[in-house]
């Protein structure tokens, strides 16, 4: 397939731009002269949101599903170079999400051709996943009683050896970073020892932690429960943090936002890993009771700007090594996914650009002198802000689209790319 085929034609962004400039010109001079009052200027915080970049998870672009069923859409990619064209439309007309994070077997494939087409389609790849929470064909030791903390020493060998083919593969293709998440756990009380089944999880996450490149970093994501229900091996940020600990410098935490339990303050869980130097990235998502794995900012958009709150806070006490990864991890059962990822990617960067926007010098003022009230008011205030005319212009700067959304329909894309790839059944469109 050719370029011009699978992304969008370069004449209908400028098109529809066209059609929205002047409102866009408009607006965003009426909020620039907004945020003088407070002698914040706008084009400084533009071009921070315009370097600001999340990365597309290749396995977001399919459709997802639940335990009880998935509905395919049209169009699903087949393989990982689809995903990649998919990844490519999100990042054409956002400029938001210049990089692809690979999970490993599903995306596996021949390193030079992953870095040709990527390369072809101006992508670049992000962190590594594993997996070990199903069993592959033809694999020798099943995954059903669990991977890395599994009793049979040669199943654990198994899951090890599978994470080290990720980090090779990984170094083959410019990643920097491998993400550990497992379902280890167990359903029943008793079903196994909790410190034998830790003890054993640490041995191999040191095994794989050997085998890291001097440039890369390990992150393990810690989740309460799913699809062991009674507990997980890293059922929360506390035994997360202990991992990191026990492992060493390149050793991080990842924070999935619906790895929760409801109500769950992940604002301050960000700010004690920020504290003592291990928080390692994020995987973006919304939830309302669970692991939903919703679009980020549709459930709480309040939450997620309070996150960004403490990573810009973070940003501007420049913290040594304070370099986290941002990735996106949603499934998408009713909503285009390239539609879904493209409104999350920008609605990250909405959160980072409210949260810029957050009168520090004041905020600190008001905490010292116990002014609870207005604490809490001058962070509303920076959420209250209409940023889109940021985002938009940072968009139309870089070659994106004002509108991402109404051009991606007006482009057609989802009905061309449907003629070309024939219905897939039961492709992964994992959730993790
Ligand atoms: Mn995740």
């Amino acid at each position: 397939m050719s370029l011009q085929e699978c992304m969008v034609e370069k004449a209908l962004i400028e098109k529809e731009n066209e059609a929205r400039q002047l409102e866009l010109t408009r607006d965003y001079e009426v909020l620039g002269e907004k945020l003088s009052r407070q002698n914040i200027n706008i084009d400084k915080i533009k071009n921070k949101v315009s370097q600001y970049g999340v990365a597309v998870p290749s396995w977001g672009v399919g459709t997802g599903g639940t335990r009880f069923a998935r509905f395919p859409g049209i169009g699903e990619p087949r393989h990982i170079f689809d995903k990649l064209e998919d990844c490519s439309v999100i990042q054409q007309l956002t400029r938001a999400t210049p990089s692809v994070s690979l999970h490993i077997p599903w995306d596996k494939a021949n390193p030079k051709d992953l870095m040709a087409e990527a390369e072809r389609l101006s992508l670049k790849f992000d962190a590594m996943n594993s997996n070990t929470f199903q069993d592959q064909e033809g694999q020798t030791h099943s995954y059903k009683y669990g991977s890395l903390s599994h009793t049979n020493g040669e199943t654990r060998q198994q899951a090890i050896e599978h994470n080290i083919e990720c980090i090779e593969l990984g170094d083959a293709i410019g990643s920097k970073a491998l993400t550990i998440w497992g379902g280890d756990g167990f359903n029943f009380p008793g079903q196994r020892k909790f410190t034998r089944q830790f003890e054993r999880y640490l041995d191999s996450v040191k095994a794989i932690y050997t085998k890291l490149p001097e440039t890369w970093r390990l992150f393990t994501e810690h989740k309460i429960f799913e699809p062991a229900f009674y507990s997980t091996v890293v059922q929360d940020w506390g035994t997360n943090y202990l991992i990191a600990k026990e492992l060493g410098d390149q050793a991080y935490c990842l924070v999935d936002l619906g790895h929760h339990a409801p109500n769950v303050n992940i604002e301050m869980i960000v700010a004690r890993l920020i504290q003592f130097g291990k928080l390692g990235g994020f995987h973006f998502n919304d939830s309302k009771y669970g692991d939903d794995d919703l679009d980020t900012g549709s459930i709480d958009p309040y939450r997620l700007f309070l996150v960004f709150n403490e990573l810009v806070n973070a940003e501007q006490h420049a913290l040594d090594d304070f370099d986290p990864m941002h990735m996106l991890d949603q499934s998408h059962n009713v909503t285009d996914p390239i539609e879904s990822l493209m409104m999350s990617a920008m609605e990250v960067q909405r959160a980072y650009a409210n949260a810029l926007l957050v009168d520090r010098h004041a905020l600190e003022i008001y905490q010292n002198e116990n002014d609870a009230l207005m604490a809490s008011h001058t962070l509303k205030l920076a959420f209250r802000t209409n940023v889109e005319p940021i985002l938009a212009m940072a968009r139309l700067e870089n070659g994106g689209a004002i509108d991402a959304i109404a051009t991606y329909r007006a482009s057609k894309y989802r009905q061309k790319i449907g003629e070309k790839r024939p219905a897939v059944s039961g492709a992964g469109g994992g959730i993790v």
